[in-house]
């Protein structure tokens, strides 16, 4: 149950801020239908995000790695954006300073209309290739049992997923503007995050530390929630909406 005189306290801050930086993780996305990788729900065929989404499983087992991502394009292309992506799209339209940092590759959020927003651990949906760097989009899904890996359309070399794996340095231009955007910010909302793969886990901390009303929403308390001036406890697909305004 949410506490009504606290959401409303948020609300108003959020109302007045000029202004407003907001994280997101998996948990925005798993009212669509997209799993996340720390829940109960989130292991797939017995493996770990951790086990998977790092270069070293790449290196030795491409196939294998490529079939992950080919179920999880096929999960987040079935999917649709939920209530919480809506809510976060409509205050990047009405906020006057406003970044969304999405920890998130599934593109629900542009596909609600969010516009204001860094993706800064890249898009599932775009290959890059190992050898040239060369990106390009690719919707394909289907690397089951031998089907063919995908490959760069420019010089023939083997392509990976152009997503940011354990090990691996974050889009510079994507984590300054995070970063700037959490230093400058009179409200930050970490929403659907468990807040434990840094650098992305920082944003809110250096946020609260600069001074920032720091707003949280999950499903369960994290570590934020310590640091946290509101903590709401609950789906962000229902609670986003009432935070943000177009629900009463
Ligand atoms: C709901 C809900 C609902 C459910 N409503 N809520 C400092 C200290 C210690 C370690 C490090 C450090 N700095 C760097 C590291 C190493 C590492 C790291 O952080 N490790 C930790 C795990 C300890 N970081 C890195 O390697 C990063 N690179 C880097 O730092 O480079 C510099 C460097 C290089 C070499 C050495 C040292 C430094 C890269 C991290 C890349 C993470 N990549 C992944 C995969 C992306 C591509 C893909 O999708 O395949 O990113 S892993 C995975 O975790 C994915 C996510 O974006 C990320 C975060 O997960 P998220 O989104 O929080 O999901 P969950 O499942 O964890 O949580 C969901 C939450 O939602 C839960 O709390 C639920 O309760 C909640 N929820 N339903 C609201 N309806
Ligand atoms: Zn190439």
């Amino acid at each position: 149950m949410l506490n009504n005189d606290s959401i409303n306290q948020a609300r108003e801050i959020l109302r007045k801020a000029q202004r407003i930086a907001v994280l997101t993780g998996a948990g925005i996305s798993a009212e669509s239908g997209v799993p996340t990788f720390r829940d109960k729900d989130g292991l797939w065929r017995k493996f770990s995000a951790s086990e998977l989404a790092n270069p070293e499983a790449f290196r030795t087992n491409p196939q294998l790695v490529w079939e992950w991502y080919g179920w999880r394009r096929r999960e987040m292309l079935k999917a649709k954006p939920n209530a919480g992506h809506f809510a976060l799209a409509e205050l990047d339209k009405r906020a006057s300073e406003f970044l969304l940092i999405t920890q998130n590759v599934d593109n629900l959020h542009r596909r609600a209309g969010s516009q204001r927003m860094v993706e800064i651990h890249g898009n599932i949906f775009r290959n890059r290739c190992t050898e040239c760097g060369h990106i390009e989009p690719d919707e394909s899904c289907d690397f089951d049992e031998g089907g063919t890996l995908p490959v760069c359309g420019k010089c023939g070399a083997m392509a990976r997923v152009d997503v940011v794996w354990f090990g691996e340095q974050l889009p510079e231009k994507e984590l300054t503007a995070g970063f700037h955007a959490a230093e400058s910010c009179d409200v930050f909302i970490s929403a659907g995050t468990s807040a434990v793969v840094y650098p992305a886990a920082g944003l809110p901390e250096v946020a609260k530390l600069r001074g920032a009303t720091l707003i949280e929403v999950n499903l369960e308390p994290t570590h934020l929630t310590q640091i946290a001036d509101f903590s709401f406890i609950g789906k962000s697909g229902e609670i986003m909406p009432i935070l943000i305004g177009n629900v009463e």
